[in-house]
């Protein structure tokens, strides 16, 4: 009998959301061979990361927080989980209760030491049941990171058939912010030729706002030319391939949740465009995060020189997350030194991703607790 799991998701903006909870149902029903039944309450992000979603394995309803949904004709599953904490449909609370049904909040990926402590903790809820975290994470007490298991050998296949970039390429997928623009001129200086992968319209959206590029560009063509800067503005591709995005640039910054991890098991050099809260809160999660791959270098002795890189890395780092604002001079001395130390840059992400590829997954660790609580 192949077990039944329910997932929930509500979209708060962009693809993030969707983003895993697509992946988090796909890797479901490879692990568990499962029915998953998702229910969302917005298709438009789904319908351009997976524009097949409908004639896929994993059963779509359309649902809105607040409502109940109609579960009569559905086996009683044996896991439920709700997605970033969004609320689940009262009759769905009732039935779990009843049948005392394993129910999980899959939370968002934080290296915070609060998300490590409380991963695959109870809640108590006031039916009696028994709400567990998942904490998913970067280190092996928590709740782990989705990753399919032919992703190495998809990667290690794409570069053997690809050729370097004779050009330094940067993967540039982040927020609108006006840091861009200060970049890409402190970047020109440097006469040295970049190519810069645009994805989304965001970075787009803020160039022109900076007066960076006028209005046409990227529009009537895909390319567009300043000074050394070749700038191509990419297709939205589906999440299946979205891998191959990065594998093609030599430098990544990424944002939100999903396609910072792809670019963490892509092994390549990465900068991080947090996704902003309130107050400020995400400056702490993107400092416990960077404390991590540092840490580990720092027990590495092939990192002697890392100190000047990592303070040019996390100034910028900082800048670009709204941390910080720093005068054009250090900024470009940041970047010479994040340039001129690549080679550092490329062996910080190997190392990094060969411990994180040493753990297990995510489906792993879901086998294991499931395990000890059905026993
Ligand atoms: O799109 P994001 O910024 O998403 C989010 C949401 O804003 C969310 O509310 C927030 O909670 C979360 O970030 C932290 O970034 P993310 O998470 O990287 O998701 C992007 C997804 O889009 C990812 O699954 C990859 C996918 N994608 C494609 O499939 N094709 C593409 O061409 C591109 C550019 C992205």
């Amino acid at each position: 009998m192949n077990p039944h799991f329910w997932l929930f998701c509500t979209v708060i903006d962009n693809f993030g959301d969707v983003g895993v909870a697509w992946r988090l149902a796909q890797a479901l029903v490879r692990k568990f061979d499962a029915t998953v039944h998702l229910w969302l309450d917005d298709f438009s992000a789904l319908q351009k990361i997976a524009p097949d979603a409908a004639q896929s394995v994993v059963q779509l309803h359309a649902w809105q927080e607040g409502q109940e949904i109609d579960i009569s004709q559905l086996e009683i599953p044996q896991l439920v989980i709700e997605t970033f904490a969004c609320t689940l449909p009262e009759n769905v609370v009732t039935l779990m209760a009843k049948h005392r049904i394993l129910w999980l909040n899959w939370e968002y990926l934080s290296a915070e030491d609060w998300a490590v402590r409380t991963h695959a903790m109870p809640s108590l809820q006031r039916n009696g049941a028994s709400k567990y975290f998942w904490q998913m994470g970067f280190l092996p007490e928590t709740g782990g990171l989705l990753r399919e298991e032919d992703l190495m050998t998809r990667a290690n296949h794409y570069s053997q058939h690809h050729a370097e970039n004779t050009d330094l390429t940067l993967f540039l997928f982040g927020y609108q912010s006006p840091v861009w623009a200060k970049w890409l001129r402190i970047w020109q200086q440097f006469q040295r030729p970049l190519t810069l992968h645009l994805a989304d319209n965001k970075i787009i959206n803020s160039l022109k706002a900076q007066q960076f590029l006028p209005e046409h560009a990227l529009i009537e063509s895909d390319v567009y030319h300043s000074g050394c800067l070749k700038l191509c503005r990419l297709p939205f591709v589906p999440q299946q391939q979205f891998d191959e995005l990065l594998w093609q640039a030599d430098i990544l910054m990424i944002r939100g949740e999903d396609s910072f991890v792809r670019a963490q098991y892509a092994g390549k050099p990465f900068m991080w465009h947090i996704y902003p809260q309130q107050e400020q809160a995400h400056l702490e999660k993107l400092a416990a995060f960077w404390r991590l791959p540092f840490h580990l270098a720092q027990n590495n002795p092939v990192f002697t020189e890392i100190k000047t890189f990592q303070a040019a890395f996390l100034a910028l780092s900082d800048e670009l997350n709204g941390a910080q604002i720093l005068d054009e001079k250090t900024c470009a001395q940041n970047w010479q030194t994040l340039f001129d130390g690549l080679p550092i840059w490329r062996l910080l992400a190997q190392n990094w991703r060969d411990y994180l590829w040493q753990q297990s997954d995510a489906m792993t660790r879901l086998a294991t607790f499931l395990a000890e609580k059905t026993k």
